[in-house]
């Protein structure tokens, strides 16, 4: 992975009179000028470092730096993306030791090209065969996941819809998703399998195997009887990428470690083009931050320049507020937010201080089930750090859902397109190992009503059912956001009705020896609400609500 340094000049350490030790050893860099603009535009080294954290001072220390941390397998180690001479020396100067993974990210980049490059081509000569359900042979730009996911809505009209989600991107792009599930116009009370990609601008695959994984139920239902098992009882929800303004500037337009989305400045659009100029870099939220659930805690900064920027306040950015806004209006009983690298599966809690959810022993049993497939190691979130404010961190406090943030690939964001292949079926580097058939247990886990709840029973057909339920969610600092989980569906034409939902009580709720009820409603198709009942149902369970009076008045 090592590539001998192109440019290695050495910048006289102008940039190191911007840093000072302050009492106590701790280190801080002066503001501007970015430290990334200045290695882009010095033609510095960006370098891929494996820093040494034997102790748990040494990851402390670390993480006061404020360097782009990237999740790492070691329990010893932390890899850190250093933009420069900059960087390195505030790891010098906090005394941490480090070995380099990637001398030039930028001339390894350019090395990625030119083996996806000779890897389309083998294809193309039939030297190789394209084995990716799409039989895509290079990562994909944004156009061609918009343009792949309208084409299976046309290619399969029962089994595929299109949505949009609720909010634009800051740099007003709609952000595009497909349901797939048999008879998908049909709104049938099927439990809910929400997989994410691209929360992060620079992890490709991410993006690929989210994609990858909707092509293969599609193409193999009806040929596969555990697809079509999976197409029949449940309904797969696909964003393959929450981030597109990141991700369109991570793929072609020159600035490939993005990480975050465009928040320029806290409360504004950016302008055209100004999240692709090299002073902007640094900024922008972490989207993987910007969550409600425990927002403003550990493992998040306050700084728009920190790649783990928290955001000016919880869901202040749209992209996240759009998976916020999807998942309130499901059943999603299983989610997985995909992201590179480390080859993990990972559980809440997201912070050690959490404490284990009370759903830890299924939420570890699937974990484990879908690593022993993967290859990957299955742990708690913050087994490795800290983190507050993640996708899973609001959806499972929230919804009681089992999300898993799975992050793929030894050592790298983005690596030659033919790990992509490899990390989907599990072949040649990670031969055996493959997160098809972990996507596959999820499936089959959402479909399990021992991890999720049932609520059934009679009702007219036709008329729409609701279930609701307002709370709060506590911020780090206590705050209490509002939050409305509202989901419906269709009394089928036998006027029987199966809905298979999250339990009705929250997990700290549950923790605590509470009890939480969903209201539900029987409405007619114009919203006038004909009954409406508490019901109560834990994970596991189910409960029957006949809707007599609905049906008598409908
Ligand atoms: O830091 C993140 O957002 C995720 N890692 S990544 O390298 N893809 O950025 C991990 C989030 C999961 N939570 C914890 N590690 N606590
Ligand atoms: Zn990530």
């Amino acid at each position: 992975m090592s590539h001998p340094a192109r440019w290695k000049r050495l910048v006289p350490l102008a940039l190191a009179a911007a840093l000072a030790v302050g009492v106590g050893g701790q280190v801080q860099a002066a503001a501007p000028p970015d430290p990334k603009a200045e290695a882009y535009a010095n033609d510095e080294l960006i370098q891929l470092l494996r820093v040494n954290t034997p102790t748990a001072a040494d990851k402390q220390r670390l993480s006061t730096l404020d360097l782009d941390l990237a999740e790492s397998a070691g329990k010893r180690f932390v890899d850190v993306v250093a933009y420069g001479n900059h960087d390195r020396r505030l790891l010098e100067l906090a005394g941490l030791t480090w070995s380099t993974l990637e001398d030039d990210l930028q001339g390894a980049e350019r090395e990625r090209e030119k083996a996806d490059a000779a890897y389309a081509k083998a294809v193309q000569n039939k030297a190789v065969a394209a084995t990716l359900p799409s039989g895509r042979t290079a990562y994909r730009q944004l156009a061609d996941y918009t343009g792949n996911m309208a084409a299976l809505a046309a290619q399969y009209p029962t089994k595929v819809k299109q949505f949009t989600l609720r909010n634009n991107s800051l740099e007003n792009r709609p952000i595009r998703g497909i349901e797939v599930t048999r008879d998908v116009n049909a709104s049938n009370g099927k439990p809910v399998f929400l997989m994410l990609g691209l929360h992060h601008a620079r992890e490709w695959p991410s993006g690929e195997l989210t994609m990858e994984f909707a092509y293969d139920l599609l193409k193999n239902d009806g040929v596969d009887p555990r697809i079509t098992n999976i197409l029949d009882k449940a309904r797969v929800i696909f964003v393959p990428v929450v981030n597109p303004d990141g991700f369109n500037l991570s793929r072609t337009l020159g600035y490939e470690m993005k990480r975050k989305n465009c928040r320029i400045t806290n409360g504004q659009l950016p302008t055209t083009g100004q999240c692709a100029q090299s002073a902007n870099f640094s900024r922008g939220t972490d989207l993987n931050r910007n969550y409600s659930g425990f927002w403003g805690g550990p493992g998040a900064s306050t700084s728009l320049t920190s790649e783990t920027y928290r955001g000016a306040s919880a869901f202040s950015e749209p992209e996240s507020r759009n998976v916020q806004a999807l998942v309130s209006a499901h059943q999603v009983t299983t989610l997985i937010t995909n992201h590179t690298y480390s080859n993990l599966v990972l559980r809440e809690p997201g912070y050690a201080g959490a404490g284990p959810t009370p759903d830890e022993a299924i939420y570890k049993a699937l974990g484990d089930q879908m690593a022993a497939q993967n290859g990957y190691d299955s742990q708690f979130s913050y087994e490795l750090y800290d983190t507050t404010g993640t996708t899973e961190d609001w959806s499972y406090y929230a919804t009681g859902g089992l999300g898993f943030t799975f992050e793929h690939g030894a050592n790298s964001f983005h690596p030659a397109f033919s790990n992509v292949v490899n990390y989907y079926f599990g072949s040649g580097s990670t031969a055996g190992k493959g997160n098809r058939s972990a996507f596959l247990l999820a499936a089959e886990s959402t479909i399990n009503p021992a991890r999720h709840s049932v609520v059934t029973g009679s009702g007219p057909a036709g008329a729409v059912l609701r279930l609701k339920k307002s709370f709060t969610t506590k911020t780090w600092n206590g705050t209490q956001l509002p939050d409305v989980l509202d989901s419906t569906m269709v009394v089928p034409a036998g006027g029987t009705y199966t809905w298979h939902t999250n339990p009705s009580t929250r997990p700290t709720v549950v923790q605590q020896g509470g009890t939480e009820s969903w209201t539900l409603t029987c409405e007619r198709p114009t919203g006038q609400v004909l009954e409406t009942r508490q019901v109560t149902v834990a994970r596991g369970a189910s409960v029957t609500a006949n809707l007599t009076t609905c049906a008598a008045n409908f």
